[in-house]
């Protein structure tokens, strides 16, 4: 049973934000989404146009996947990778090198971001729209 865990907001799901998931699961049978607070996006500098409880609830209607838990701050993810047993950790690779330090504690695995498309791209055309 590989596990793999992954982080982020993941505001106004899209096709991006799905294509990571999905090509995160297929590396393991098991996915966990550490999904970032309201809090914690307040100190990403990140503003989501839904709620950490809206955001959850649309995340667990994806089939790849399995769990969700909150993502409060940086200093987590240590822990997350040892509470959940963790065996890949997997990020876009806007990130790519960022957290290599996990690689003592599990595989690191930074996946190309899907182009052209974002939460923020998204909201910026609804709001010229409406
Ligand atoms: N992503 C992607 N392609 C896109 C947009 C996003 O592959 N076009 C990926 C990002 O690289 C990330 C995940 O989808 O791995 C979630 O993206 P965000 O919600 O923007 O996450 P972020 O704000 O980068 O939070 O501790 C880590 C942070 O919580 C990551």
């Amino acid at each position: 049973m590989k596990r793999v865990i992954t982080y982020g907001t993941f505001d106004v799901l899209h096709y991006g934000h799905v294509n990571l998931l999905k090509r995160a699961k297929a590396l393991g049978d098991y996915l966990i989404v550490c999904l970032s607070s309201d809090e914690f996006n307040a100190i990403k500098n990140k503003k989501s146009y839904y709620t950490y409880e809206q955001r959850k609830m649309i995340l667990e209607a994806c089939r790849y996947v399995d769990l969700v838990i909150p993502e409060n701050n940086w200093e987590q993810k240590v822990d997350d990778v040892k509470n959940y047993h963790a065996d890949i950790f997997v990020m876009g690779d806007d990130w790519e090198g960022k957290f290599d330090f996990l690689k003592e504690h599990c595989e690191v695995i930074y996946l190309p971001r899907t182009p052209d498309v974002s939460s923020t791209q998204t909201k910026d055309y609804l709001a010229k729209k409406a």
